[in-house]
């Protein structure tokens, strides 16, 4: 697993080894430690027989060679995941998510006989004001971000038609839960409510998500893993559809806080997104998908998680999203 010590990829690795995983595997984790990626989202699972850390760069060919060779399935999450940070500069985007990508699959072609499970993006279809996207629809990507998933997802796919590697990509809506690093708005927005600060919301708020629990995503990745098809591609969604104003009120009245004091519209994100819709048919009828978190419950206990694990928060620097308070 690459980026297992980041906000999804961590998710994954504890469920695989927790009580409800399958019992018959054994993981190793390749991640560079960034600025996303935090070993205490590890702690729960350091000391399990079937778990191990390897602290290195997915661009690194020698090293991914190797241990590629060792294993038989490899589940991708690592990626540089903000899209504010990819408008600041897109350098690290390009560099992890296509090259890292590429080293990936040109090793796992290499090592023979190896699958490939390429998690993805909603962000590589654009912006859609109507209905939803089915996997066969066109990718326009709109952010450094966006474009250097795509550009992954499209290099994955090579492989599988060109050499017949088993790739599976998975392409999922806006998640949330606990252990989401507070650059994105709801943690953001919740560990600056709980502070008693200000959230800044991106132009007139009406931009539209699909919010997914974490749970969810890693169900929908795990059926693409164990019984997902090569050479296709897996939209996962059908969460809650919110505004960013909708979500805002959600989380001031989860956090005990008024519209009045603690919203700030700030000026907007360049090129944002207006709305990301994806069409989960696919998922749904071939693998018998099906989202299972309630939103609110979910938010409620995304809120309360927060509330509990202050020195999980606290040390972080927010980065870019904090400092666009105008
Ligand atoms: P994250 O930013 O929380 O974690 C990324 C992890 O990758 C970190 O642990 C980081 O240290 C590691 N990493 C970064 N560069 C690396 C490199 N060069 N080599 C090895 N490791 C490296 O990201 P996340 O939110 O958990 O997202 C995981 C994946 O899911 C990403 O590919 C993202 O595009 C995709 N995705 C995320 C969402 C979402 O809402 N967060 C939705 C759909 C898809
Ligand atoms: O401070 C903020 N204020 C605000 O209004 C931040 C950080 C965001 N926003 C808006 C921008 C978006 O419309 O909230 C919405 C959600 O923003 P993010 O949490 O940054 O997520 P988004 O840009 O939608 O991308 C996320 O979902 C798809 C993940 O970060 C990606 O990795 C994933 O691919």
């Amino acid at each position: 697993m690459t980026g297992g010590a980041g906000f999804i990829g961590s998710h994954y690795v504890r469920r695989l080894l927790g009580p409800k995983g399958p019992g018959d595997v054994s993981i190793t984790v390749l991640d560079l430690l960034t600025y996303a990626g935090n070993p205490a989202n590890l702690d729960e699972v350091r000391d399990h027989p079937g778990f191990s850390f390897v602290h290195g760069d997915i661009c690194d060919a020698e090293l991914v060679g190797k241990l590629m060779v060792e294993h038989d399935q490899v589940v991708h999450f690592a990626a540089e995941s903000h899209v504010d940070r990819s408008i600041d500069g897109g350098a690290e985007f390009v560099r992890t998510n296509v090259v890292g990508t590429h080293t990936l699959v040109e090793a796992a072609h290499c090592a023979g006989d190896r699958t490939l499970v390429h998690v993805s993006t909603d962000e590589v279809y654009g912006s859609i004001d109507t209905g939803s996207w089915p996997e066969t629809h066109p990718l326009a990507p709109n952010s450094p971000y966006s474009a250097a998933k795509a550009s992954s997802d499209l290099l994955a796919l090579s492989y599988h038609r060109t050499h017949g590697l088993d790739v599976r990509v998975t392409r999922c809506s806006n998640n949330y839960g606990h252990h989401h690093f507070p650059e994105k708005l709801i943690p953001l927005f919740v560990t600056n409510l709980l502070d008693g600060k200000k959230v800044p919301l991106y132009g007139d708020g009406g931009n539209v998500r699909d919010w997914l629990h974490i749970d969810d995503h890693v169900q929908g990745i795990e059926l693409v893993r164990t019984k997902g098809r090569a050479g296709e591609v897996y939209n996962i969604g059908g969460g809650t559809e919110l505004s960013n104003k909708e979500l805002t009120g959600l989380l001031l009245e989860a956090c005990g806080a008024d519209w009045e004091t603690s919203v700030e519209y700030v000026e907007d994100r360049k090129g944002h997104d207006r709305r990301y819709s994806v069409d989960c048919t696919k998922i749904r009828e071939e693998l018998g998908y099906a989202p299972r978190k309630d939103f609110r419950e979910g938010l409620a206990e995304t809120v309360q998680w927060y509330r509990d694990n202050r020195a999980w928060w606290e040390p972080v620097d927010k980065g870019t999203a904090s400092r666009r308070v105008v």
